[in-house]
């Protein structure tokens, strides 16, 4: 007999985040099985994402409650989607959309919205006893992504001087994505050794994304400290890589547009040529939001400039927008863009933009939140499309932990046929 994958309610809660606020969980009810999907919230989000609403009410959890998102669920989308079927995650989203009728989904909110979506694929999966990433993407041929840990926190991750927010390795030297995990974690612990015997005990404590937050100020310290750990560990230039994500709308003046970073404060020109010179020296193979999110003739000249040894990864600036995307494709603005499922807020979305990458001859990066959950949705989302990176913070912590754990189990699955991105960017 065919499972019935209809919706027969939908449910939601608010639950709390890695940093400790509130976010929404959702549960979608069909007559054999409940699926659970929860949303993660950025620190560093961009100007044009769709909107994360909160409650603003001071008397709980600061103004960061979310009963509103919640209770929208359960009013508005619950009724509005009962019958729909959860095999057709696209059309839900399609009517999710139109219930709320703005272009940043600000009425019921992209997180009462994206819960929804994530929670009906996964309540398709489970009724039908399929994984989530078959469900996501049928019958394809699956590469798992290079894990992109972030393992030295600065900007708004930490409390440390570091204006740069991520440095992060890459094992693209690995045979398998299990094989790239176990050599980020080894080299995650030299670093803390490296860390400990330069600046003291106290600089291993760690940031937003596991990663630590070193009492530093210079971008090179970092890229040092990561060359020195990926040494340690007895991997090469070859086998593990880095790379930064700026997130340079954090440190860039609106109003000089100059960027203050490593004690200076420097022109888009200045900066494009302080990356440049990091590039020559460490080799990064990533380099994401070198410039604020409007710059899209700086992002295109540092493509030009280094586009052929680096990924210039665009995220604040695109927002998993595909009309932002469409601006950058044009402009020749990045060849990489980072994927967030609550920066458009729903899973069809998100589709739409990693196929758009992809076509455009971009590298993807399926990313998590600052603030996350234990959801691992991201580990199945990159791997049913095939993104080259997942960007899933240090190879520490339970939510961020849980995506790398997820991949295990997904390779381990997929069996001889998992494939792993790596071999590709080597
Ligand atoms: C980023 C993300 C994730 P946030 O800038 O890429 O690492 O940070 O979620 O704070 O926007
Ligand atoms: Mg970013």
């Amino acid at each position: 007999m065919k499972p019935e994958t209809k919706i027969i309610s939908i449910n939601a809660r608010e639950v709390l985040d890695s940093r400790g606020n509130p976010t929404v969980e959702v549960e979608v009810s069909t007559p054999s099985a409940v699926g659970r999907a929860s949303v993660p919230s950025g620190a560093s989000t961009g100007t044009y994402e769709a909107v994360e609403l909160r409650d603003g009410d001071k008397e709980r959890f600061h103004g960061k409650g979310v009963t509103r998102a919640v209770s929208n669920v359960a009013r508005i989308i619950g009724p509005g989607l009962k019958g729909f079927d959860c095999s057709d995650v696209r059309s839900i989203d399609r009517k999710m959309i139109r219930i709320d009728g703005t272009a940043n989904k600000g009425k019921l909110g992209a997180n009462a919205i994206l819960g929804v979506s994530m929670a009906a694929a996964r309540a398709f999966a489970r009724s039908t006893d399929r994984t989530l990433l078959s469900v996501l993407r049928p019958a394809a041929t699956y590469s798992l992504p290079v894990p992109m840990m972030n393992v030295i926190n600065g900007g708004e991750h930490a409390d440390n001087g570091l204006a740069i927010q991520e440095f992060v390795i890459e094992p693209v030297g690995a045979r398998s994505c299990s094989e790239g995990i176990r050599m980020g974690s080894e080299v995650y612990h030299s670093l803390k050794k490296v860390l400990a015997s330069k600046y003291g005990k106290g600089a291993t404590n760690v940031g937003d994304e596991g990663g630590f937050a070193p009492p530093m100020t210079r971008t090179r310290e970092a890229l040092d400290a990561l060359r020195r750990a990926a040494r340690e560990s007895g991997y090469g230039e070859e086998e593990v890589r880095f790379g930064i994500d700026a997130a340079a709308s954090t440190f860039m003046n609106r109003r000089t547009r100059k960027y203050v970073v490593d004690g200076r404060s420097l022109s888009s020109s200045k900066l494009e040529d302080y990356y440049a010179s990091l590039q020559n020296e460490f080799a990064l193979l990533t380099l994401e939001d070198p410039f604020g999110e409007e710059e899209f003739d700086a992002f295109a000249s540092i493509t030009k400039r280094l586009g052929k040894e680096t990924k210039i990864i665009g995220d604040d600036i695109y927002v998993t927008n595909l009309s932002r995307m469409r601006k950058g494709i044009a402009e020749e603005s990045s060849n990489g863009i980072l994927v967030k499922l609550n920066q458009i807020g729903t899973v069809s979305e998100t589709e739409d933009a990693i196929r758009l990458g992809q076509r455009s001859g971009w590298v993807v990066a399926v990313s998590h939140r600052s603030g996350e959950t234990e959801d691992p949705f991201i580990a199945h989302l990159a791997t049913a499309f095939g993104s080259e990176f997942i960007k899933a913070g240090a190879p520490a912590r339970g939510e961020r932990v849980e995506k790398y754990n997820e991949l295990l189990r997904i390779e381990e699955g997929l069996g001889s046929k998992a494939r792993y991105a790596g071999v590709a960017l080597r």
